[in-house]
């Protein structure tokens, strides 16, 4: 036996002769994501890429056959729900999600047993029965408006209506943009459990392709979630997936032609930027570049270790200093960015910005607590460079949307020198990173790297190392720099 399994999602939803949308969608995406898919067929619909014809709805013995097959064997990691098409089957769904434990993602795909709108019965009874069990809800702009029998009056209503639907009883919804305006070209969904919130902002693909979109999109957040991604993460998985699926679409029939299933997102393009506050209309930051790779960049807690490693000829360094205060603070950052202007390197201050704008320093990095608290807006007007640390598919979504100067890729092995409560992400995903970003963004990969491990880090094609403890507890640290200077120059 294998001793990891392969993770279990069911669907439990309508079939699409057409193979665009419903169960055939389904499966398409589990197959992309490495999940094993399961289906609970609730309708039987005739339809091609024009219409939709004849919906046979599956017997009620038929359906409860199909849910107790699976449930005595291969039970769910994750549910998905899509078309559920009438009363009973809602009835039934949701009398076995009352014992179900494992996370219940529902399209509320509305469309009635005889192919037209939602009925107000059948709504109801969805928002009694079903939503309580829901982890997530991924309503489009008219299904919204059908759970919450009101207008939702544009992008600037989103949230409000986002809330009230949590407030319906489902425990987190993310509302897609798509039949939206299109903002800044890109198109803009927005997620909520009622206490946090943000904003995937995509962009505009431009297609009539676009059957099986919904349902695509909330297989592959379940699927992501059954591989053991939070939930955040799962969200521009598969929101980065369902972009990369719409913009290779393409007609088969008369009518519009289905989203395409070609494997995990690999292209920047396809993954959204992601935000607290809906985005504002215009250009987004403007951080300036940092010309050049980064190469060797040592992080260090004092100006004396600056000046040392500048001394050697080290070009990108952080000053990351965490117990100082008041003017012996400001002295240290003073005289870290004198030595900067001195030696001609980059020299980034770390968390300190008000006083990195204060004191001109080259640049400042944050991670992502500081990303709350800091004012983007006046260290991109200050002209400073902006570095952000990033560990998990939702940070770089985070990163992505300041469009910052670098972005820093860690941890990539274990590390001791910073709390932290993320696994190391390996040399396979730090590739993966570098093959996604690399082109748009200044990259550097950090965490437990050493001489020994360096050469591999490179191999992945990322052109700079940021360390701690490899050189500040080395034995002879000038030795240590030369030699990674040396090797980064060769390899990268
Ligand atoms: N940030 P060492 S890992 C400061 O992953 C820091 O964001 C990390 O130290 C991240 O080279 C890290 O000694 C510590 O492992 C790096």
């Amino acid at each position: 036996m294998a001793s990891r399994r392969k993770p279990i999602v069911w669907s439990i939803a309508g079939s699409d002769s057409g193979g665009g949308a419903g169960i055939q969608a389904d499966l398409a995406t589990f197959h992309d994501f490495n999940v094993h898919g399961c289906t609970v067929i609730t309708a039987i619909t005739a339809q091609n890429s024009f219409a939709l014809g004849h919906i046979s709805v599956t017997p009620r013995r038929t359906l409860a056959a199909q849910i107790n097959a699976l449930d005595s064997d291969l039970q769910a990691d994750v549910i998905k729900l899509g078309m559920l098409a009438d009363e009973s089957v809602v009835s039934m769904v949701a009398k076995y999600l009352e014992t179900y434990k494992g996370f219940v993602v529902c399209d509320p795909v509305m469309m009635s047993s005889t192919g037209g709108e939602l009925s107000k019965n059948l709504s109801a009874c969805m928002i009694e029965k079903l939503l309580p069990h829901c982890d997530l809800l991924t309503p489009n702009l008219s299904e919204a408006e059908a759970i919450l029998n009101r207008e939702v009056g544009g992008l600037d209503d989103v949230e409000r209506a986002a809330a009230d639907i949590v407030a319906l009883g489902a425990h987190a919804v993310l509302i897609k943009g798509g039949h939206f305006d299109a903002r800044n070209s890109e198109r803009h969904d927005y997620w909520t459990d009622g206490i946090d919130g943000f904003w995937l902002s995509g962009t505009n693909v431009d297609t009539l392709n676009t059957h099986g979109t919904g349902c695509s999109l909330s297989s592959a957040i379940a699927a992501a979630l059954a591989r053991g991604y939070s939930l955040p993460d799962a969200l521009v998985i598969a929101k980065a997936y369902v972009s990369q699926g719409l913009r290779m679409a393409v007609q088969l029939g008369g009518g519009p032609g289905p989203v395409v299933h070609v494997g995990w997102p690999h292209e920047l393009i396809d993954f959204p930027a992601l935000s607290r506050r809906l985005p504002v209309k215009g250009p987004r930051f403007n951080f300036p570049s940092c010309g050049e790779e980064l190469g060797l960049y040592p992080v260090v807690d004092s100006a004396d270790w600056i000046a040392r490693l500048l001394a050697c000829g080290v070009k990108t360094i952080q000053l990351r200093v965490k117990d100082l205060q008041g003017d012996a603070l400001r002295q240290e950052v003073e005289r870290a960015v004198a030595l900067g202007r001195e030696f001609n390197a980059k020299v980034f201050i770390n968390d300190y910005w008000q006083l990195a704008i204060e004191l001109g320093a080259y640049g400042v990095h944050l991670g992502q607590e500081d990303l709350d608290i800091a004012d983007m807006d006046a260290i991109a007007k200050a002209g400073l460079r902006l570095g952000v640390s990033t560990h998990t598919y939702y940070e770089v979504a985070r990163a992505h949307g300041l469009r910052p100067s670098y972005i820093a890729i860690g941890p990539v092995y274990p590390t001791n020198s910073k709390q932290m409560p993320y696994s190391p992400q390996g040399l396979m995903q730090l590739r993966r990173w570098v093959g996604i970003l690399g082109g748009d963004y200044t990259l550097t990969a950090i965490g437990g790297i050493d001489v020994k491990r360096a050469a591999a880090v490179l191999q992945t094609g990322v052109k700079s190392i940021a360390m701690i403890s490899a050189i500040t507890q080395a034995e002879n640290p000038e030795a240590v720099v030369a030699e990674l200077m040396s090797l980064i120059e060769t390899v990268a």
